[in-house]
């Protein structure tokens, strides 16, 4: 029997129209949408793709929404003009600058300028250091959705050993934070693998959840799974397939059908988690709007 499907799409979805409702309630109490200031950087396909989606989630959910867009020549020092001039809009309750930035331009020194209070995507060191000391503060978003989404499909991380493959700042080292925090989500013990990991397959096969974030086509497949396992997988990865209309096709950092015929429960790519990292950067927005209405 394979995998049940974990439906991001449809769980992303449902989210985003708590979202609207919750929107809809401030304007109708007077109160102003939440305004999500995006900013991008150059005409890398991928970002302008990325970058389209959210504006229009933002758009379809009543937040007031702005693009902002600079080509690739921008200094610096003009694109950190740009973020201090978001800081102090009060119409805007989140700034985003869209990543990779180009390669001209410091991006910790970018993220550095974003007002932690801000700072929806959760990169800043202030937001980071909040979620590891438990504070409170923005929560990077894929963590957060993929969190999200074990909660939404009933999937207990309490006392689960927990597996992550990949140790980047944006997914990795959050979702490990994340699942070793108490309460709802948490309490998991928690391993993170890497590219100097030895044998990465006995670790992975310990795994109750699996969190595949590498960034390499389905590197992990079913012979690394325990069988019953919980398998996340957020990678996009293009490959080349003649056969598919543009030409490649996007696929995870698991082989799907070797890994669901193990697994328990499994995210498609796509419609896994992609769609919960929007609706978790509009959370992020939301919450910075209520907290920016009782600041005043
Ligand atoms: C889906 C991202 C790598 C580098 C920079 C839905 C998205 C993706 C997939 C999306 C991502 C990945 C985003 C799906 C935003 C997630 O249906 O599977 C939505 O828009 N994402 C980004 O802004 O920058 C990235 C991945």
């Amino acid at each position: 029997m394979p995998a049940e499907l974990i439906d991001g799409k449809a769980i992303a979805a449902t989210i985003r129209g708590e979202i609207r409702d919750a929107v809809a309630k401030r304007t109708a109490s007077g109160l102003r949408p939440p305004g999500l200031a995006v900013i991008l950087v150059g005409e890398n396909p991928a970002s302008q793709s990325y970058v389209r989606s959210k504006g229009k989630a933002c758009r379809e959910a009543g937040f007031h929404s702005v693009q902002i867009d600079r080509p690739a020549t921008i200094t610096e020092a003009e694109l950190l003009a740009l973020v201090d001039e978001c800081n102090n809009d009060a119409a805007i309750d989140g700034i985003l600058v869209q990543l990779p930035l180009p390669r001209h331009i410091d991006e910790s020194r970018v993220i550095d300028r974003i007002d932690p209070r801000k700072d929806v995507d959760g990169f800043h060191p202030v937001s980071v250091g909040n979620l590891v000391l438990d504070k409170p503060g923005f929560i990077s978003c894929t963590p957060k959705g993929i969190q999200e989404l074990l909660v939404r499909s009933g999937v207990e991380t309490k006392g689960k050993f927990a597996v992550i493959v990949g140790r980047s700042n944006i997914v990795g080292k959050p979702m490990a934070a994340l699942l070793m925090r108490k309460g709802r989500g948490g309490d998991a013990t928690v391993c993170v693998c890497h590219s100097a990991t030895p044998d990465l397959a006995a670790v992975t096969r310990q795994a109750d959840i699996l969190i595949a974030a590498v960034g390499r086509a389905e590197v992990i497949d079913g012979s690394m799974l325990k069988p019953g396992a919980v398998v996340i997988d957020v990678g996009i990865n293009r490959v080349e397939d003649p056969a598919a209309a543009k030409g490649y096709r996007i696929v995870g950092d698991v082989a799907f059908d070797s890994a669901s015929a193990v697994a328990s429960k499994i995210t498609p790519v796509p419609g896994g988690v992609g769609p919960m990292t929007i609706a978790m950067l509009l959370q992020n927005t939301l919450e910075s709007a209520v907290q920016h209405d009782t600041a005043e």
